[in-house]
C-alpha cells in the first residue's frame, strides 16, 4: 500500500448520497479542507440517484426532506419527486463548492486500520489512499437485495433490482410480475399498471397503506417560500413536529396505533370493490412493525382487471414463467424485484478491517451489530458509520439524523486536531453500557413486537437499525464528541 502513488488526505469520506455530500459540505464550512469524498458512482445522489424506477419519489414532506442549511424554495410538491430530489442534490454540491473534492466512479475496495501508523490504509478502483479519519457514508438503502428463488438465473425475459431499473426495456404492452410489496413497489405498481398488458404483484406480507397528502404547490405558494422571511423553517418546525409525534405509535402508546390501523381498514373498503382482495391485503400485524406505506393509488392499481395479487409464496422461476407454491404456473415477459435492500448484512461492511483484524461484519457476526450513539464500534478506530446501528428513523426525515452525525464528527475531526490526539477508539464498556440502556427501550416497540418481520432485524431478530426515541433526544445525544468515552493516543513528532 505504501507506493509513491499513494495519497493521503486527512478525511476519507465514502459516499456522496445525502450523509456524505452534508459532512463534506459542514468540514468546508469548518476550515477543514484536507479531504476527499469518493464515490462509485458517476454522480452526487446516493439513493436518490440510483432508485429511478416510475413513480419514485419521497414519503416525507418535501420542505423536511432538505438540509437545514440549503433550504429549497423551489419544491414543486409537498412530496418530492425522485427527479427534483436528486437534481436538489446536485445544485447543492455546486453551491457550497465541493463537487471539486469528489472523485466519482471511485469504489471502496478495502480499508485496513494501521495500528502502527495510526491511520487507514485505503484501496480503491481508482489507487490507494491513506487516511486520518474515514466517514463511511455508503447508505443503509444502497444494496439490492436480490432474491434466492429457485430457477431465477433460467428466467430469460427482462429483470431487474426497482434500484436498478432498466430504463431500455419497454413494458408497454408486456406481462410484467413485481416481487414485492414495499415502499418501492407501492410506488412502482400503480405508474406501471395502465400500461401493461398483464401486472402479476407478489405479495409475501400485506402491509398497512396510510394516505398520500401529496400536492403541487401553487405559484403564490412559492412565491412566498422565497419571500417570506422564515416561512419555510415555520413550515419545517411545524411538518417536524407533527412527524415526531409519529413515534408515539411506534414506541410509547398502543392506542394511537389502533386509530392508525382504522383508517388503514378504512381506506380499504374506500378504495377496493372486490372483498377477495380486500381480505388478501389486511396486514397481520400492527401498524408500525413494518414501516407504513404511503399511497393514494396502490389499492386501486391492485383491483385493475389486468392486475392480480398474488399472496402463493413463489416456488420456482422459470424461462418464461413464475410458479406459485400452490401450483400455478404465471406467463411473464418481465420480472420486477421490489426486494428491498440489505442492510444490517451490507456487503460494505466486509470492507473495513479494524485493529483486531476483523471486518465489521465479522465482528457483528460475532457480537451483533452494535455501535456507539450509531456512529462509531469499538476496534475500529477513526472511523464513523454514519446511519450506523439503532439510528435510523422510519416516520421522519433522516436528513435530521444525518446531521445530528455530522456534528458530532465534524466536531470529533476538531476536537482531535485541537489537543493534537492521533486516534480515537470507543472503549468496549462504554458502547456495552450505551447499548444496554438502548435495548429495553427497543423490547418495548412495536418493530420487535408487533407481529412482523422486516429490514430492521438482523439476523439475530434484533432490531438494530432504528433508533427507538424522539430524533430530538438523539440529537441531544451527540451534539458535541463526548471524548471521555474513548480511548485516544496522542499525535508523536
Ligand atoms: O424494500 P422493502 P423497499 N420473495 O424491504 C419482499 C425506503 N423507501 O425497496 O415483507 C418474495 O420495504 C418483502 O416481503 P416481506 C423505505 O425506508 C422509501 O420497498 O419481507 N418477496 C417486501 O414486500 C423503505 O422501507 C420510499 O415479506 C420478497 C419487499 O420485497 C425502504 O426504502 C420509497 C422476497 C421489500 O420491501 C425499502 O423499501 C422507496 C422474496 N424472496 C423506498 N424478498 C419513499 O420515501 C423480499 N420480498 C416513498
Amino acid at each position: 500500500m505504501s507506493s509513491n502513488d499513494t495519497r493521503h488526505v486527512q478525511v476519507m469520506i465514502v459516499g456522496s448520497g445525502l450523509s456524505g455530500l452534508g459532512t463534506a459540505i459542514r468540514l468546508s464550512q469548518r476550515g477543514l479542507s484536507d479531504f476527499v469524498v469518493i464515490e462509485r458512482g458517476p454522480d452526487v445522489g446516493g439513493t436518490w440517484r440510483d432508485n429511478t424506477y416510475p413513480g419514485a419519489g419521497c414519503d416525507v414532506p418535501s420542505h423536511l426532506y432538505s438540509y437545514s442549511f440549503a433550504l429549497n424554495p423551489e419544491w414543486s410538491r409537498s412530496f418530492s419527486p425522485q427527479p427534483e430530489i436528486e437534481q436538489y442534490l446536485r445544485t447543492v454540491s455546486e453551491r457550497f463548492g465541493v463537487r471539486d473534492k469528489h472523485i466519482f466512479d471511485c469504489a471502496l475496495t478495502a480499508a485496513r486500520w494501521n495500528e502502527a501508523g495510526g491511520r487507514w490504509d485505503i484501496e480503491t478502483s481508482r489507487g490507494s489512499f491513506t487516511a486520518d479519519f474515514i466517514v463511511s457514508a455508503a447508505g443503509v438503502l444502497a444494496e439490492p437485495n436480490l432474491p434466492d428463488i429457485k430457477g431465477i438465473s433460467s428466467f430469460e425475459g427482462e429483470i431487474f433490482h426497482s434500484a436498478r431499473w432498466n430504463h431500455d426495456a419497454t413494458l408497454t404492452g408486456k406481462k410484467v410480475a413485481v416481487i414485492g410489496t414495499g415502499s418501492s413497489a407501492v410506488q412502482i405498481v400503480p405508474s406501471i399498471a395502465p400500461e401493461v398488458a398483464h401486472l402479476d404483484v407478489y405479495q409475501r406480507t400485506a402491509t398497512w397503506v396510510m394516505p398520500q397528502l401529496s400536492r403541487p404547490y401553487l405559484r403564490l405558494e412559492r412565491f412566498a417560500f422565497k419571500r417570506v422571511p422564515g416561512l419555510q423553517r415555520l413550515i419545517r418546525a411545524l411538518i417536524y413536529t407533527t412527524r415526531e409525534l409519529f413515534v408515539i405509535t411506534q414506541v410509547k402508546y398502543p392506542w394511537t396505533g389502533i386509530a392508525l390501523e382504522a383508517v388503514g381498514r378504512f381506506k380499504m373498503r374506500f378504495e377496493i370493490r372486490d372483498p377477495e382482495l380486500r381480505r388478501k391485503v389486511l396486514p397481520k400485524h400492527r401498524i408500525g412493525c413494518k414501516r407504513m406505506l404511503v399511497s393514494n393509488k396502490f389499492y386501486g392499481a391492485l383491483d385493475r382487471d389486468n392486475v392480480d395479487l398474488v399472496t402463493d409464496g413463489i416456488a420456482e422461476v422459470r424461462s418464461g414463467s413464475i410458479v406459485s407454491e400452490d401450483g400455478t404456473e404465471r406467463e411473464v415477459d418481465a420480472i420486477v424485484l421490489a426486494t428491498g435492500f440489505h442492510v444490517a448484512d451490507s456487503p460494505t461492511f466486509n470492507l473495513y478491517t479494524g485493529r483486531d483484524g476483523r471486518t465489521v461484519s465479522e465482528a457483528a457476526d460475532a457480537e451483533g451489530y452494535q455501535m456507539y450513539k450509531g456512529t462509531t464500534v469499538a476496534n475500529f478506530p477513526n472511523i464513523f458509520f454514519m446511519l450506523g446501528a439503532n439510528s435510523g428513523l422510519n416516520y421522519t426525515s433522516l436528513i435530521y439524523v444525518i446531521e445530528s452525525q455530522i456534528n458530532y464528527i465534524v466536531d470529533a475531526i476538531t476536537t482531535m486536531e485541537q489537543r493534537n490526539l492521533q486516534s480515537f477508539e470507543v472503549r468496549l464498556d462504554a458502547q456495552v453500557e450505551y447499548n444496554e440502556k438502548l435495548q429495553p427501550k427497543m423490547a418495548r416497540t412495536v418493530w420487535v413486537n408487533g407481529g412482523c418481520t422486516s429490514w430492521f432485524l438482523d439476523k439475530h431478530g434484533n432490531n438494530s437499525a432504528l433508533w427507538p426515541d424522539f430524533s430530538f433526544r438523539y440529537r441531544r445525544m451527540v451534539r458535541e464528541f463526548d471524548i471521555d468515552a474513548y480511548d485516544t493516543t496522542t499525535k508523536t513528532l
